[in-house]
């Protein structure tokens, strides 16, 4: 039998590229798009859409049980920068979103969950180089609190209720479809559209910021794959560690210097530093690779082409 899916936050960066994804493979009107607010076009044509604000239990409750659905991919969050402005807020949409699907699977409304973990559940105190799975964490931002508070609460209702919830910690995601916001990383997705604009880049990272990041196409990839993989497989159910390349932003300047050579990027370190300072360089993620077979495809000039090429059109 067909599947139908539900995708809270799906007019964000993952979400928008996650809902064309799963539309091509599961079939359009098998997959519900939703957000708070409207998404662009040709999301919007593409599919279901519902307004649904993630916090609201009975709301989103209707939807699973108008539309039937089977999974929940729950992609609304409050990202690390915007997170430290909005603490409160923050909390109650990170936290509360994602006690809202975890109760709908424990009552057996829907079947299987995929939440995002990320990069920010690890702090100042875990080994900076090749992350471990398992290191001290001590994340030290709001969003990294909500993000490993949301793990312990993933593997406590897989062991105690039996919910098959799927996470992976994602790192900076860098896509052309759709813009990020309020995310720490979002220098690595802004400087394509500003070497094409302008020639140049002021980044709010210092030059030698070294941080674990991966093309949209490998994340999407990831998270269809991890969904697809038997039960048996997926042992770890807080969230699997993700990687794909680690790079500064004076090399990735230096990766879009190799198609625009008059390129320049000067370096203005805000508030945002303190937060990647706090992350790892560079992750281990064997346990995924070994496990449900993750193998990542694009490197760093790899996603400079695709990157360029398809802002250019
Ligand atoms: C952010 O920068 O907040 C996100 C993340 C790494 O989770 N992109």
């Amino acid at each position: 039998m067909q599947k139908t899916i539900l995708i809270l936050g799906a007019c964000g960066q993952i979400g928008t590229e996650l809902t064309y994804e799963l539309r091509n493979k599961y079939g359009s009107e098998t997959v519900v798009a939703s957000d708070i607010r409207e998404g662009n076009d040709s999301l919007m044509a593409s599919g279901p859409f519902e307004l649904l604000d993630a916090t609201n239990y009975e709301a989103i409750e209707d939807v699973v049980m108008h539309y039937e659905i089977d999974e929940v991919y729950l992609m609304a969050a409050m990202l690390s920068a915007t997170a430290e402005k909005f603490p409160n807020r923050a909390w109650n949409l990170n936290m509360n979103s994602l006690f809202n699907v975890l109760n709908l699977a424990k009552e057996k409304k829907i079947s299987k969950i995929f939440w995002p973990s990320s990069i920010a559940v690890f702090g100042p105190n875990t080994p900076k180089e090749n992350t471990p799975q398992h290191a001290i964490m001590e994340p030290s931002t709001v969003y990294g609190i909500s993000k490993q508070s949301g793990e312990r609460w993933c593997e406590y209702y897989n062991k105690k209720y039996g919910v098959d919830v799927r996470s992976v910690r994602y790192p900076g995601l860098i896509s052309w479809k759709t813009m990020p916001g309020g995310g720490t990383t979002d220098y690595a997705v802004e400087i394509y559209h500003e070497a094409l604009e302008k020639g140049a880049y002021q980044c709010f990272l210092g030059k030698d910021t070294k941080l674990p990041m991966m093309y949209m196409d490998d994340a999407i990839r990831a998270t269809m794959e991890l969904m697809e993989s038997p039960t048996e497989k997926i042992q770890v159910r807080s969230s699997y560690n993700l990687g794909s390349m680690s790079f500064t932003p004076q090399e990735m300047a230096e990766s879009i210097q190799r198609h625009i050579p008059d390129f320049e990027i000067t370096y203005e370190p805000d508030f945002r530093q303190t937060i990647a300072d706090s992350w790892p360089s560079s992750i281990d993620d064997s346990l995924a690779r070994k496990q449900w077979g993750w193998k990542p495809s694009f490197n760093l000039d790899q996603t400079t082409s695709e990157m360029l090429d398809n802002l250019k059109k």
